[in-house]
């Protein structure tokens, strides 16, 4: 679909504009961040069913990112059947058995102590949707040719970005989980080769006793992030 040569540049008058005053405009922006602050990634699922129209929709807006040269880099698969998951826990808990006993490295595992993470991932079983995002490394044509996409991790971060806004704005919650190595979501979920998994996101409803790592709260203040000039 992409890339073909038949595609010429073809400028549209913009399709869309704000209507927003600077005033609205400040407002929207503070209102908007107020919401974002209230977004937090859960570990502690119910299995409360997430309707598939709303997950269509999420994965959908995530299809609206940027990427390079407008290729779209990604896939998503949704998962939603109770064996499908449980083997994607079973093979993510066996990589994760092996980072936690040494193979992440002493740095990196404690790095993590505040976190609380572990080996144990029910979410994996519990979430009612795991959608596992794909980064494609090139594209093919219909006859099987391929072609080059550009600034794939970026791209695929974006649209990422994009789905758990999207995710957050459905009054969900996630978490981005990422097994390593994550090869074995290619054969699990019949993926090519040239696709590389990039994270699985646990979606659907928090817990009544989720709890959230005390240090996710502190985030870095504004004149640390930012510089203007
Ligand atoms: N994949 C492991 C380790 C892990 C790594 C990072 I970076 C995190 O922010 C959290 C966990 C796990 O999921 O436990």
């Amino acid at each position: 679909m992409f890339a073909k040569q038949s595609l010429r540049f073809d400028p549209l008058p913009l399709p869309h504009r704000s209507t927003l005053n600077d005033q609205q405009r400040l407002a929207a922006s503070a209102d908007f961040l107020n919401h974002m602050r209230q977004r937090h990634s859960v570990r502690d699922f119910t299995d409360q069913p997430v309707d598939e129209a709303v997950i269509k929709n999420c994965i959908a807006t995530a299809g609206t990112a940027p990427s390079g040269a407008n290729h779209q880099p990604w896939h998503f698969v949704a998962v939603r059947n109770p064996a499908a998951k449980a083997e994607i826990r079973q093979a993510a808990e066996k990589e994760e058995e092996k980072f936690y006993a040494g193979g992440g490295g002493d740095e990196w595992i404690k790095a993590l102590e505040p976190l609380g993470t572990g080996v144990e991932k029910p979410h994996l079983t519990t979430a009612p949707w795991l959608i596992v995002i794909f980064a494609q490394r090139f594209g093919e044509f219909d006859d099987g040719t391929r072609y080059k996409n550009y600034y794939v991790p970026e791209s695929v971060g974006i649209a990422t970005g994009f789905l758990i806004t999207a995710l957050h704005n459905a009054g969900l919650v996630c978490l981005t989980h990422t097994p390593n190595p994550m090869k074995f979501l290619n054969g699990l979920l019949g993926r090519p080769p040239s696709e590389k998994p990039v994270m699985i996101l646990a979606v659907g409803h928090p817990a009544d006793d989720a709890t959230i790592p005390a240090v996710a709260k502190i985030k870095k203040p504004l004149d640390e992030i930012l510089t203007v000039k």
